[in-house]
């Protein structure tokens, strides 16, 4: 499943320095959980949403014969931006976190400095999967609930359970089509970050 070419980024980088060029976010979830619309909530620029045919050719060993229907999939990506303050600008990429897109990730993260998780409670199955390759792969991440219609049946202390989520990842609630709740989001994953980056300075 790992394709061993992920090149994580560099964990000694200090926040500042990385603002210099852009901090790439990516925000991953399942089908119809909200992605287009956070990285449209919270963009300054218009997103950009692809459709892209990707091509699995090249994973199995004899699959030289040409592209059929089989191996191409289409996949829509959202590209945004925004300015958190003077000094960070995110570039927030809207991707599928289903299994199925497995052979993207490990472009996908390529200089991901972190990740929002984005779970829909009546279908939390899309999210286990996304979760277990952002521990896998050592993105930090933040799980941000998006509540449909009110849904308030289940607390995030519930939802963390169901997760299987550590205590030390940041979980928030969130209403994407809300521009002020999205950036929150986005502000809780950048804390998050920087958490990090102090605790690994001051780990001797
Ligand atoms: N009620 C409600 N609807 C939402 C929310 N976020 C997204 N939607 C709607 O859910 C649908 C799917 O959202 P979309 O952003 O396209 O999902 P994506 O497949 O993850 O990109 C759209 O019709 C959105 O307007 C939310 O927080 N509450
Ligand atoms: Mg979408």
């Amino acid at each position: 499943m790992d394709s061993g070419s992920y090149e994580l980024p560099d964990r000694r980088t200090p926040l500042a320095d990385a603002a210099e060029t852009g901090l790439k976010i990516v925000v991953v979830g399942g089908f119809g959980v909200g992605k287009t619309t956070l990285v449209r909530s919270v963009s300054e620029i218009r997103p950009l949403n692809t459709e892209e045919v990707m091509t699995q050719a090249g994973v199995g060993v004899d699959e030289t014969d040409g592209v059929d229907a089989k191996t191409t999939t289409t996949v829509a990506f959202d590209f945004g931006r925004i300015s958190l303050n003077e000094r960070i600008v995110l570039y927030l990429f809207g991707a599928p976190g289903q299994e199925r897109f497995w052979f993207l990730w490990d472009r996908l993260f390529s200089g991901t400095l972190g990740a929002v998780v984005l779970v829909d409670t009546r279908r939390m199955d899309d999210s286990w999967y996304a979760i277990d390759r952002l521990e896998h792969h050592g993105t930090p991440f933040v799980v941000a609930v998006n509540r449909f219609d009110d849904d308030l049946a289940h607390s995030l202390d519930e939802i963390r359970q169901a997760l299987a989520l550590p205590e030390h990842i940041p979980m928030i609630d969130c209403d994407a089509r809300v521009r002020r709740s999205s950036k929150n989001v986005l502000i809780t994953l950048v804390d998050h970050l920087r958490t990090m980056a102090i605790a690994r300075e001051t780990t001797p």
